[in-house]
């Protein structure tokens, strides 16, 4: 294990592992079981539109969940678009900065102007006094992320909602099999979007699901996702092409099959994190919220650049040791492109989320690693938070 920072890949020394360790390396469940049902699409030959093994899935989400309606779609983007669609938003909407860009582009993709809006430093979520400040008479609807699987505040967000009369609907992309006081993600506000991409705790390849107990807004988004037909020749409304696929619901099934397997390797590889990264200067592990269960597909480290190493030295270091880190989520959507150049005036008002932006590291974690690799990884950013001067006095006197 690396002890010493002259052990270091970016030294010279061989990297802590001959193949890459990824963030988001997918999870893929029982292969065999997988292998049968696609076989068994083949031989049916119904592929997509609406087929047995979307119903299924559907079924198996929503069962989860805990609510009548999971409309699969064929990626969370089309599902965050067909669900903006369907509640009608126009105007503004209020979002996170601090997530991953499709909340944005799905949102201003409509014509709707996002408003973004500051994070809790601590719960890395809306702040809900900040999301109630924001609202404006153009204010329709209130998007919130549950990041990294970490609830948001859904009560007081649901009853700043209901006063100031807003929408509000959640993004769930990554909080799959997560609760919160009692209640499974997936439940809250008028309707929540999932997303089951490959990197995801259950994936379809590329999917997405929009689930709610609204049934007037389930058979809109049933329609919408499938060109706005209802019946043959019939068509109602404007649609699109948001359909699953039969194999990416197999998929899914068969991920669902292992889901609780996944979810207590991610917590044990979670554990393992916290272990092996306990007591390193500049370094804390962001906490899994204290509401309910997380799912842990997601590691996320925050580090203190006073206090060791620049974050992205320390992304550079374990890049060069095959460990794939990611600075999910730099730099914050109002720092990209087309928000910064159409919304400049979010420039130094979002101080909690520039200040995260900064420091932020998500960890290799899942199905396809394991706890040894986890001993490594913790020992590869101890040596170099520890020695973090030397490391920068060493590269600055070779370069
Ligand atoms: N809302 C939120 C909060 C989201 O995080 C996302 C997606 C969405 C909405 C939209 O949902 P979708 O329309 O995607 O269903 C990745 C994913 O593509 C994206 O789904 C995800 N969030 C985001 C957080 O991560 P990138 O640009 O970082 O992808 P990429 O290609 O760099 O891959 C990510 C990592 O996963 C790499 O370390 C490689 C690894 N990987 C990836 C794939 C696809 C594998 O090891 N195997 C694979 O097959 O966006």
């Amino acid at each position: 294990m690396k002890r010493h920072p002259n052990d270091l890949a970016i030294f010279g020394s061989p990297p802590a592992f001959s193949d890459k360790l990824f963030v988001g390396r997918p999870s893929l469940g029982d292969r065999a079981r997988f292998l049968e049902r696609l076989n068994d699409i083949l031989d049916r030959r119904w592929l997509t539109n609406d087929g047995i093994y979307v119903r299924e899935f559907e079924k198996q989400v929503a069962g989860i969940v805990g609510v009548r309606h999971c409309v699969a779609m064929c990626s969370g983007t089309t599902a965050l678009q067909i669900a903006i669609r369907a509640l009608d938003l126009t105007g503004e909407v209020i979002i996170p900065s601090f997530t991953f860009v499709a909340d944005a582009h799905v949102l201003e993709w409509q014509r709707i102007r996002p408003v973004f809006c500051d994070i809790d430093p601590t719960t890395c979520n809306l702040d809900p006094q900040k999301v109630e400040e924001a609202i404006t008479e153009r204010t329709n609807a209130i998007l919130a992320v549950h990041l990294w699987g970490r609830p948001c505040d859904t009560e007081r967000l649901a009853e700043i909602a209901e006063r100031r009369g807003v929408h509000l609907l959640f993004d769930a992309s990554h909080a799959f099999g997560c609760t919160h006081n009692g209640r499974a993600i997936g439940g809250f506000g008028e309707l929540e979007v999932f997303s089951f991409h490959a990197t995801k705790m259950i994936n379809t390849f590329e999917g997405g699901a929009v689930t709610t107990n609204d049934d007037d807004l389930a058979e809109t988004m049933r329609s919408m996702r499938n060109f706005g037909f209802a019946g043959f020749d019939n068509v109602v409304r404007l649609g699109t092409n948001g359909k699953m696929n039969e194999v990416s619901a197999a998929m899914g099934i068969t991920g669902l099959e292992s889901l609780n397997h996944l979810v207590e390797h991610n917590r044990q590889n979670d554990r393992c994190y916290r272990d092996g990264l306990q007591g390193i200067p500049g370094i804390e592990v962001v906490s899994r919220g204290s509401t309910g269960q997380s799912n842990c597909q997601y590691i996320v480290i925050r580090v203190d650049p006073e206090n060791g190493l620049p974050r992205d030295r320390l992304v550079e270091i374990l890049c060069a040791e095959n460990i794939i880190a990611r600075r999910y989520f730099y730099p914050g959507c109002h720092r990209m492109e087309p928000y910064r150049t159409l919304y400049p005036e979010f420039e130094g008002k979002l101080p909690n989320s520039d200040w995260l932006a900064q420091r932020v590291v998500t960890l290799p974690t899942g199905e396809a690693v394991d706890s040894e690799q986890i001993k490594v990884i913790s020992s590869v950013i101890r040596c170099a938070m520890t020695h973090g001067a030397e490391i920068e006095d060493q590269l600055s006197a070779s370069s």
